[in-house]
């Protein structure tokens, strides 16, 4: 294109977009500045400004509508301003203080989420690179299926979702887990890719093979531009047309914008310290090029800098107002950890006459397909649960030829967006039941379990609760080896932000999977394999008759399973054990001979967990036996053990015993070695003779 043409089409813009660009920019320089001037103040939370990528971050700001959905990164301060977040809230947020609209004070500067009328919505971001592909990816799936299921109004402006990411970031393994499924299942996003060649101190030489114009090409079906940053009116134009095409023909596109990082990499780390590239840097400066565009619409010298001090003078104001503004109040710090569940009783028939006992996978089996049949934003994926296998155990057997493809479906090999694709979904209003296909392969997945969908209520001060169920295979059976019978609880319990469900028999299973769809937080429901067709040996009782389609069980109560008898008590010939999953059945072979003296308690919920119940019991008997299937050195157990023994010293009679495997790295395959490795009845039995000796 001649010059000639090019400036012609320039002055095409509309002349207030520029200036209402040029505002938007001006205060996002005024606020980075600011902020440098008084860095002993502002640098107590660090913080980083987008100086530097203003021009294709307002450009983006400024087209959002209220209906879409945004993933901004942490230096995306440009976007929050031209979305219409004010200077003032900003300030609020790098103060860290109480009315900072995102977060509260409990997350860091520009970390924004997002839930107001009018606006678009903003998922809870985190701090870690690159994490948030996933979840915002979760978000245009959710809107895909919804348009797809007619659960959307039609005549509603179609929405698209944005998820921005500095370009080293790209490098994240789970980064290409969002874009492999943006790709392949053709979702409404754009995926912003701010390119300043710097990852901190790294340079794009170190650390990546291809920038995102080429990585990109490896994702058949996702659209590409490449535009300069830092021309304001490119990457407006950009945007507008990829908008454009995105709201009508639903596809993925990236947008990768080469731009100058003109600021810190944060407050604190220091351009100064490493940067040799800002002489050249600083003449790509979307600033002044700004300007020059606004001359040439006619403005003068002296109206650019009666703007700028327009804007200098406000943002003084209100930084001293947000530097003396309101803090949290301590007793908040313990507001928004779970939000409130309606499932907080035990309700509908556990055992309905008339019906026979069926095996546990089945009971999972019926409650997800009761969901599926009532609730139309329910839906499964994961991997094999789709048509053609339904599951590995056949725990989803028939529901994807009941409900269909689009409800039921496989994923790629991919954990972390099958769990992390949940804080998308939940947001846009889905329920989404997803599945690990073995305890030993929710690692990869962790990460997203842990950044993402664990904090997600908490950080974004009650805006965003993830509400999901994450089923997990779990529990040695039958020589799985190495890396298909792991226990994985004590990390999951280690986890605040999710709730930890572990039932024992194929009632429970039901009644808590129904609880966990119902509950408005994250919850990992742990499905023991080897009780599923309770082939093992005395673990018939995890046979149970199918509850009614209403029953439910409120997560977090433990279940009685057997009762000594009170002149046992009585006499103080007694104890009781405190167990969860196949425990139940070492202990239930455990007491044979001494069921009158002995109580079961099933925990049923691990994290919350009922301290009530097994307080109870400590005190009723005065010595207790924990049994779990993990390592007996290192599982949360031990935990448990000394809650009790402090808050009940008093009643004990005996140090409280632990029964569990023997501690090893992994469980191996021979037969024989899982055998020596697990608990057992006799070892059960051991410890209850060893505390009745006593
Ligand atoms: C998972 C994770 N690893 C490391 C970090 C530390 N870290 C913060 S910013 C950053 C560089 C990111 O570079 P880029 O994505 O290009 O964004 P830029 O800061 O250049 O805008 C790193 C390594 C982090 N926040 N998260
Ligand atoms: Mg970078």
């Amino acid at each position: 294109m001649s010059k000639t043409t090019t400036e012609s089409k320039r002055n095409m813009l509309k002349k207030e977009t520029l200036e209402k660009a040029f505002g938007f920019m001006c205060n996002a320089k005024t606020l980075a500045e600011k902020y440098e001037e008084n860095k002993e103040i502002t640098s107590k939370y660090v913080h980083a400004t987008s100086r530097g990528h203003e021009a294709i971050q307002v450009a983006l700001g400024m087209q959002l509508q209220p209906q879409d959905w945004v993933s901004p990164y942490y230096r995306d301060d440009s976007i929050l301003l031209s979305m219409g977040i004010t200077p003032y809230e900003l300030m609020l947020q790098v103060f860290a203080k109480k009315d900072d609209p995102f977060s509260g004070g409990r997350t860091y500067y520009a970390h924004p989420s997002l839930n107001r009328d009018d606006y678009p919505k903003i998922i809870h971001q985190s701090s870690a690179t690159g994490m948030q592909a996933i979840p915002t990816t979760g978000i245009a799936m959710g809107i895909q299926y919804k348009e797809n299921q007619g659960l959307i109004d039609k005549t509603a402006p179609p929405s698209l979702v944005v998820c921005s990411l500095g370009d080293a970031s790209c490098t994240e393994g789970e980064v290409s887990e969002a874009l492999q499924m943006a790709a392949l299942k053709q979702f409404p996003i754009i995926f912003l890719v701010q390119d300043n060649g710097w990852d901190i101190s790294a340079n794009a030489e170190e650390t990546r093979a291809q920038d995102m114009s080429k990585y990109a090409q490896g994702f058949n079906g996702i659209e590409l531009r490449t535009i300069d940053g830092s021309d304001f009116q490119a990457s407006y134009e950009t945007v507008q047309e990829v908008f454009q095409v995105v709201r009508s023909e639903r596809r993925p596109f990236i947008i990768h914008a080469h731009v100058p990082l003109l600021g810190h990499h944060t407050s604190g780390v220091r351009m100064e310290w490493y940067r040799d590239d800002l002489d050249e840097e600083r003449k790509k400066d979307p600033y002044p090029k700004l300007i020059d565009h606004l001359k040439r619409h006619g403005w003068s010298e002296k109206e650019i800098k009666d703007k700028e001090e327009d804007i200098r003078r406000e943002i003084d104001i209100k930084y001293d107002l947000a530097l003396s503004a309101e803090d949290p109040l301590i007793d908040s710090l313990t507001d928004h950890i779970f939000a409130p569940t309606p499932i907080t009783e035990e309700k509908g028939e556990r055992s309905p006459k008339g019906k026979k006992k069926t095996v546990m996978v089945d009971s999972a089996l019926f409650a997800v397909r009761e969901l599926l049949q009532k609730h139309p934003e329910a839906l499964l994926y994961g991997q094999d649960v789709g048509g053609r296998l339904g599951g590995v155990f056949r725990e989803a057997a028939t529901l994807a030829q009941t409900f269909g493809d689009a409800r039921v479906f496989n994923t790629p090999i991919q954990e972390a967006f099958i769990i992390g694709s949940t804080v998308g979904m939940s947001a846009v209003g889905l329920k989404p039941i997803v599945e690990v296909q073995f305890a030993d392969y929710i690692w990869p997945g962790l990460n997203q379990l842990f950044t993402e969908v664990s904090r997600s209520y908490y950080l974004s001060n009650g805006k965003w609760p993830v509400s999901c169920v994450i089923r997990v295979p779990i529990g040695a059976y039958g020589s799985g080896g190495p890396y298909h019978s792991s226990s994985v609880e004590s990390v999951l319990t280690n986890i605040r932000g999710i709730k930890v469900v572990y039932p024992s028999t194929g009632a429970d299973l039901k009644g808590l999977l129904k609880a966990a769809y119902y509950d408005p937080n994250p919850v990992v429901l742990l499905e023991h394999k080897g009780l599923y067709w309770s082939k093992i040996k005395g673990t018939e009782e995890s046979m149970s008759i199918e509850p009614s389609d209403d029953y439910v069980i409120p997560i977090g109560k433990a279940r009685t399973v057997r009762t000594a008898l009170s002149e046992e008590i009585e006499k103080g010939n007694s104890l009781g054990i405190i167990t969860y999953g196949r425990g139940v059945y070492w202990s239930l072979e455990a007491m044979k001979g001494n069921e009158d003296q002995i109580e079961l308690l099933d925990l049923r919920s691990l994290h919350p967990i009922d301290h009530q119940a097994m307080n109870t019991l400590c005190r009723k008997h005065g010595k207790v036996i924990l049994v779990t299937e993990e390592s007996i050195e290192c599982n949360f157990m031990l935990g448990i053990a000394g809650k009790l023994q402090r808050d009940n010293f008093m009643y004990l009679d005996a140090p409280i015993e632990i029964v569990g495997s023997v501690d090893t790295p992994a469980i191996p395959l021979n037969s024989e070695l899982e055998l020596a490795l697990l608990p057992n009845g006799e070892r059960v039995k051991a410890s209850i003779e060893k505390l009745f000796k006593l």
